[in-house]
């Protein structure tokens, strides 16, 4: 069946959270509805921004396309378009882009009376960009700590960053995050090989479901998590991934100035030791 006629049963009027009925259509597959115009608004306005951006810098090479914050000199005041200006620009329209997206995933999940999984789990990863370029350079007292956007240059700032912090491995928020990353595409992988298992038997067999699953890993195991599960166990392990990559950034500077490494003396000033 085409996708189109298929999909005109869940194409149901009204969940809009503004607008009302104004921008309650579809241009062919897609929902439009008020955040659809404000997110192609902000997305085409930062990227405007940042081809005017690279247009005064010495290259359009996409690798080496930087846009820069600010000097730390100007604080969280406003720079020229020159010195940051157009970085502050770029991270308004960034925020407002994502916030939109967010929003009108959050509207498409009203009209098919769904949950708001989806747009919360986006939140999260809106949370850490933000994290990175309100807060923390908020906490800090200048947008010059916010990251440059630029392929390499994003890269190098990364690297700077945890030098100045002498070894940002030895970060133990860090250590969390980077646990949960690799957990998550442990579980991904497993889960996406079970179900492909499953759907793909040898030949003659039939096509395989939930019991085999489960009895796949109650005989590996001796535990199966279950089908709805794996997407909660799933979600948690990414969204944690996200939280704690937020938490290991923010303490470095605003909670923790000195190296890493340093921090775990605290070891040796346990009181157990006397
Ligand atoms: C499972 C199950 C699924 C799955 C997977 C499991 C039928 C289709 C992958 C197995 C997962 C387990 C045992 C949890 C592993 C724990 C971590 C922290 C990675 O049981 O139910 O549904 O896809």
């Amino acid at each position: 069946m085409a996708l189109l006629s298929f999909e005109r049963r869940y194409r149901v009027r009204g969940g809009t959270l503004i607008g009302g009925d104004l921008f309650d259509f579809w241009v062919g597959p897609f929902y439009v509805g008020f955040f659809g115009v404000t997110t192609i608004f902000f997305s085409i306005l930062g990227t405007a921004l940042i081809l005017w951006g690279a247009a005064m810098g010495p290259t359009f090479n996409p690798w080496t396309i930087n846009i820069q914050p600010p000097p730390l000199e100007y604080g969280l005041k406003f720079a020229p378009l020159r010195e940051g200006g157009i970085w502050q620009l770029v991270t308004i329209c960034a925020i407002g882009a994502f916030t939109s997206w967010a929003a009108r995933q959050a509207e498409i999940s009203r009209k098919l009376g769904m949950g708001y999984h989806i747009p919360i789990a986006y939140s999260v990863a809106i949370f850490a960009y933000v994290t990175l370029v309100v807060v923390r350079p908020i906490l800090m007292g200048a947008w010059g700590h916010g990251f440059p956007y630029g392929i390499f240059s994003h890269l190098d700032w990364v690297s700077n960053t945890g030098y100045q912090y002498l070894h940002f491995h030895y970060n133990p928020a860090h250590m969390i995050a980077v646990t949960f990353f690799f957990t998550t595409t442990l579980a991904l992988s497993m889960h996406g090989s079970l179900i492909l298992s499953a759907v793909n038997p040898q030949k003659g067999e039939p096509v395989k479901s939930a019991e085999h699953e489960d009895g796949f890993f109650r005989d590996h195991i001796g535990y199966s998590i279950g089908a709805l599960g794996i997407h909660r166990l799933g979600l948690f392990l990414a969204l944690s991934a996200g939280i704690w990559s937020a938490i290991c950034i923010i303490i470095s500077g605003p909670f923790w100035t000195k190296g890493w490494p340093e921090w775990w003396n605290v070891w040796l000033s346990l009181p157990i030791w006397n």
